[in-house]
């Protein structure tokens, strides 16, 4: 059984019933079993255009490799309507394989860990908040990156499961 980390996101439509949806929808595979989620973060859009993304983490362990939870994480997108005119386009669903256990894997279709994953607040801070000590090889604990990300504002969504956010209490 390995260990995974996703990253969920979106900014078409109702993007936390999306990304609750998902969730159900991937668990529901019998090689998947959720472990933990974050709440729910909301920011402007990294290097992209469109409204506002709401984002999440969620850790699962699952006895699929890499590129088949790949293609399933990719069924689960199509599922949800996700059409790709163009790179970085506004989405309803975006699923993103953040982390597999300590397996680095490079090629055109998948990049492992995430390459982007240490610079985007959206997916650090609920990264953080589901794992707070991980780390990465080349990295160290990822919590030291948080400091030089500070200039990316993001807001943590309050709701019934996610009520004392710290420092922001913006309930959509
Ligand atoms: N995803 C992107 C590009 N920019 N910005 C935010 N805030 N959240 C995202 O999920 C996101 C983004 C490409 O996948
Ligand atoms: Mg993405
Ligand atoms: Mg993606």
């Amino acid at each position: 059984m390995a260990r995974a980390y996703i990253g969920l996101g979106g900014n078409i439509g109702d993007t936390r019933q999306i990304l609750t949806d998902a969730v159900v929808c991937l668990a529901q595979f019998p090689s998947i079993s959720i472990n933990a989620r974050s709440c729910f973060y909301i920011s402007a859009p990294v290097e992209a255009t469109g409204g506002d993304y709401i984002n999440n983490v969620i850790s699962i362990d699952t006895n699929l490799e890499p590129i088949p939870l790949l293609r399933v994480c990719q069924t689960v997108e199509q599922h949800f309507g996700r059409e790709r005119p163009y790179e970085k386009a506004p989405r309803t669903l975006d699923i993103d394989l953040l982390i597999y256990e300590n397996i680095s894997h490079n090629t055109p279709e998948l990049i492992l860990p995430h390459p982007r994953l240490t610079e985007r607040m959206f997916v650090l801070l609920p990264l953080l908040e589901i794992e707070s000590e991980i780390e990465l090889p080349n990295h160290g604990k990822l919590k030291n990156k948080l400091p030089d990300l500070s200039w990316q504002k993001i807001e943590k969504l309050a709701n019934k499961y996610c009520p004392n956010s710290i420092g922001a209490n913006k309930s959509h």
